[in-house]
């Protein structure tokens, strides 16, 4: 697989001469100083382009290009917006960048309640506590009926930590949940936000209605409006799944498990519409065998997200290291280097370790912490590489 990286673009504090010191081959990123809905030029799309190039890597990704909220759930101007979306591909089309990572997720991208939860060796990591998140859900965002989406071990543990809460571990909620992890994405919330609660109670009601059978066909309706401008520049797209995999906050979630994931692609059978397979999200979810997965979609998997996570008996999650945990890294490998070595392949959420805490890093993207992840990949793919080419002997 090709090593690549996430990279936020020249104002990142990760510079390209330091990735391509650590063995990085391409890099991903976004123009992410366009705002989501607006079309990314042909002008813009080649600077970036160029910036990359003049370091010695290419542009091998972009994640993402941002599906607007109305898109996602069918909104008057839809078709307006989903004509600019096209209008974006043509120029990456053009500048011959052509695998596209997004996601279909309404209003919320990821989700983590904890973003530096102590490792027992020091380092930190994401965390995602689901008695935290129904804290946020019940007593923050307070959305009604939200009770009767917890079981109830859960519910008792979130009244445990009531007890203790205080405004501060309130605004600490908030901030991790719909501010940190989302303003770096181009998400819906940022940092600027005065009054970030009520702003998402309000993205919330617009899917007021909206049940998984109409995003699927929200979704279905996007791609095959783009698939004429896929196959005439040979874009690959590929949607990322939702993280975590399962319902959240009353919004349904239409890529999690091997059912969703087929029906998105026979909803639009063309090679152009596939997948980012994050090993990380599938993971989070108990009724996901990873590999499996793997082994069943690598054929219409364009990117590959490698990092893993362990699920606690009580539904938290947390990053694992990307040698353990549930995603079998090993053995994901071993399957992707085959069906495609060239297939870009970055790694994702690595701890915060030897001073990246202190550099202010966008919540999941340490320096440190990725490079190790990076070197043990690597490791991995040498010596798959190797059983292959015994195995050819
Ligand atoms: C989080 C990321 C996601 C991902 C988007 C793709 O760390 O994996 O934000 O980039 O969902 O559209």
């Amino acid at each position: 697989m090709e090593k690549t990286w996430r990279w936020f673009g020249p104002n990142d504090k990760i510079t390209l001469d330091m990735l391509r010191q650590i063995g990085v081959e391409g890099i991903v990123t976004a123009l992410h100083h366009i705002p989501n809905g607006e079309v990314w030029s042909l002008e813009e799309v080649l600077k970036m382009k160029n910036f990359i190039e003049a370091s010695g890597l290419r542009w091998s990704v972009v994640e993402s290009l941002p599906v607007s909220e109305s898109i996602k759930y069918g909104g008057a101007d839809r078709d307006e917006l989903i004509e600019r979306y096209k209008e974006s591909l043509r120029n990456l089309g053009k500048a011959g960048v052509t695998t596209i990572c997004y996601n279909f997720m309404p209003v919320l991208d990821w989700a983590r309640t904890d973003l530096d939860y102590p490792n027992p060796n020091g380092t930190t990591n994401l965390y995602f506590n689901l008695g935290e998140f129904a804290y946020f859900d019940i007593h923050i965002l307070k959305r009604e009926g939200a009770e009767k989406d917890y079981d109830a071990e859960t519910l008792a543990r979130m009244e445990e930590l009531r007890k203790t809460m205080t405004p501060e571990g309130e605004k600490r909620l908030v901030e991790n949940i719909i501010v940190k992890t989302q303003g770096f994405v181009n998400g819906n919330i940022s940092e600027n936000d005065l009054d970030p609660v009520q702003k998402f109670r309000d993205l919330l009601k617009l899917y007021d209605g909206i049940d998984a059978k109409q995003l699927r066909e929200n979704m279905a309706y996007f791609l095959s409006a783009i698939m004429p401008v896929c196959r005439e520049y040979d874009i690959k797209m590929c949607v990322h799944p939702d993280d975590p995999p399962r319902p959240i906050l009353g919004l349904p979630r239409i890529v999690t498990c091997d059912a969703d994931i087929e029906a998105f692609l026979n909803a639009v059978p063309d090679p152009h519409n596939g997948l980012t397979f994050c090993a990380g999200s599938l993971s989070a979810g108990a009724q996901n065998d990873v590999p499996a997965l793997a082994r069943k979609y690598a054929d219409r998997t364009w990117f590959v997200h490698l990092r893993s996570t362990e699920v606690l008996p009580n539904g938290d999650f947390r990053e694992a290291s990307h040698l353990g945990g549930r995603a079998d890294i090993v053995e994901l490998v071993r399957i992707f280097q085959r069906v495609n070595p060239s297939l870009p392949m970055r790694v994702d959420h690595a701890e915060l370790m030897l001073g990246d805490e202190k550099m202010g890093y966008n919540a999941g993207y340490s320096f440190h912490g990725r490079m190790k992840a990076l070197g043990q990949v690597e490791g991995v793919m040498a010596a798959v590489d190797r059983e292959i080419s015994e195995e050819k002997k």
